[in-house]
């Protein structure tokens, strides 16, 4: 069908037809194997196109005891190629987490409005009541040592703000505690978890919806933190250029995407906690303790024929998360940066280090302008969830380049002067560095590193000249032996 997508399955085939997918015959058993395979995958790929050496992603289409059709899927989000062709971009193989960013960042500002459509092929199968059974689907155990089957790993919690049209999209995961209810980990600052907070202090349920398997870049959107009342919905319109088609659910008047695969309707009642987790995370740790967490009580499930299940094994970089963190939270950071005025020039989070790191290069105009987009991140982003480090460069550093930012890193930060920890802010229940109680009271510290030149030093004398080719030959040398490379016999770049 090719771009703009309008549901998972024609996805899958594109990504099929460019060599990125293959379909598993053999069967695989939902518990661990899926998982397994997954972490694999994500592990060999690094984040490349399978032309350049990464492993294809993967639909199981035999899972063990469960019929023919009930399938699932993971890796489709595993390197830049792929997200490439969800957001429709050309020449996908030369792709880059900039021109992502860009995407995103347009997509944030020229959002579409979805249109309401009468039926959805997510309408084909309906459950209801005593029917709900979530063990119908192979929900898999993603990593051993996990509380239980988690049934939502890359999916969307659709949910409305009380007394607002905010419909808000966030991907949050979720757990199968028995065959009608779900419990799932909410971190403080979220959208999803502030819209739950609110029904609770008015001592309502919050109906809910949660949605597996639509077109792909709304897991994408889902995941990343868009401004607050806009709907995650509008965004994925404009990243498309085209609206999403909804329908509405069964037992609420919340709007789902008119051919996802899966849909689970319910309530998340006020003051209802059970044990939830522990789970494999996005830091490449399993760091946060087995807790009481919301639930969520299913009325319904709508599906579709033959039902694709997405799933997601996190864990050690890079897996889809380190894709979605990367670009979607660095879109959002720079467009916040630049929008507050700041010289900024790049935001990379770069998928190596798991989300926890954000790098900024900036231009210098006073001092101690790392502290400023420190702040402003903290005043918009809250910076709870992820972004935990935050290290400041100065412009000439380009700090998509991992071997130049590790570099820089290792070369201007002062230990004494320019590490600055921080405490007392609301802190990551995941941050594997920190103790179990700072896990469990979300305290956990985090620091910010300025490794930008101190303006007091004078570039003549203090600043040491960087040795490199770029900047300590005289340009007519360069281009001098740029021109005659080839004649040297050296190989071409
Ligand atoms: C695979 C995956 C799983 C996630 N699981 C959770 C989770 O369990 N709890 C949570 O609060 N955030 C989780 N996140 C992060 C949120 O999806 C992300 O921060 C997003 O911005 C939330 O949407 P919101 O900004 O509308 O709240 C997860 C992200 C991904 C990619
Ligand atoms: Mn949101």
């Amino acid at each position: 069908m090719g771009f703009p997508y309008d549901d998972m399955r024609s996805f899958i085939d594109d990504l099929e037809k460019e060599g990125e997918l293959i379909r598993v015959q053999e069967e695989v058993d939902w518990n661990l194997e899926a998982g397994a395979i997954a972490r694999r995958l994500a592990e060999l790929t690094q984040g490349r196109s399978v032309k350049k050496g990464g492993q294809p992603a993967a639909v199981f289409e035999n899972v063990k005891g469960y019929p023919k059709g009930f399938r699932l899927a993971v890796g489709t989000h595993y390197n830049p190629k792929r997200v490439s062709l969800a957001f429709g971009l050309e020449d996908s193989d030369h792709r880059t987490l900039q021109d992502l960013q860009k995407a995103f960042i347009d997509a944030v500002d020229h959002p579409i409005k979805p249109v309401v459509v009468k039926n959805g092929s997510c309408k084909e199968n309906k459950l209801f009541g005593d029917e709900v059974n979530l063990y119908k689907f192979p929900a898999p155990m993603v990593h051993e040592g996990d509380g239980g089957r988690y049934m939502c790993t890359l999916h969307f919690l659709v949910s409305k703000r009380l007394d607002s049209d905010w419909t808000n999209w966030g991907m949050y995961r979720a757990m199968i505690h028995d065959k009608r209810t779900l419990g799932g980990l909410f971190i403080h600052s979220q959208h999803g978890p502030d819209i739950y907070y609110e029904y609770e202090a008015a001592d309502k349920p919050m109906p809910f919806a949660i949605v597996i398997g639509a077109d792909p870049l709304s897991l994408f959107f889902s995941a990343a933190p868009l401004p607050r009342g806009l709907s995650e919905v509008d965004a994925v319109g404009g990243a498309r250029g085209k609206a999403v088609r909804m329908v509405k659910c069964e037992t609420n008047d919340l709007m789902v995407p008119a051919d996802a695969e899966i849909v689970i309707e319910g309530v998340v009642p006020p003051r209802v906690r059970a044990y939830e987790g522990p789970f494999g995370e996005f830091t490449g740790y399993r760091a946060s303790p087995r807790d009481k967490r919301p639930v969520y009580a299913v009325k319904c499930i709508t599906y579709r024929n033959d039902p694709i299940l997405t799933m997601s094994c996190m864990g050690v970089p890079v897996d889809e998360g380190d894709i979605v963190w990367s670009v979607g939270l660095g879109s959002m950071y720079k467009r916040s940066l630049i929008n507050a005025g700041l010289p900024v020039v790049d935001v990379n989070l770069p998928p190596e280090a798991s989300g926890v790191l954000t790098v900024v290069s900036t231009k210098t105009p006073y001092r101690g302008i790392a502290h400023t987009i420190a702040n402003v991140l903290d005043g918009e982003f809250k910076m709870v969830s992820m972004s935990q480090h935050i290290l400041v460069v100065n412009d000439d550093v380009d700090i998509f380049n991992i071997p130049e930012l590790l570099h820089t890193w290792a070369s201007r930060v002062h230990p004494e002067r320019d590490i600055f920890v921080r405490r007392g802010r609301p802190g990551l229940p995941l941050a594997p560095w920190a103790d179990l109680d700072e896990r469990q009271k979300m305290t956990a510290p985090s620091a910010l590193y300025d490794a930008t030149w101190s303006l007091d030093w004078s570039p003549e004398i203090a600043i040491p000249p960087k040795a490199a080719f770029k900047s300590i030959f005289p340009v007519e040398v360069q281009e001098k032996i740029l021109s005659k490379w080839l004649s040297y016999g050296f190989n071409a770049v």
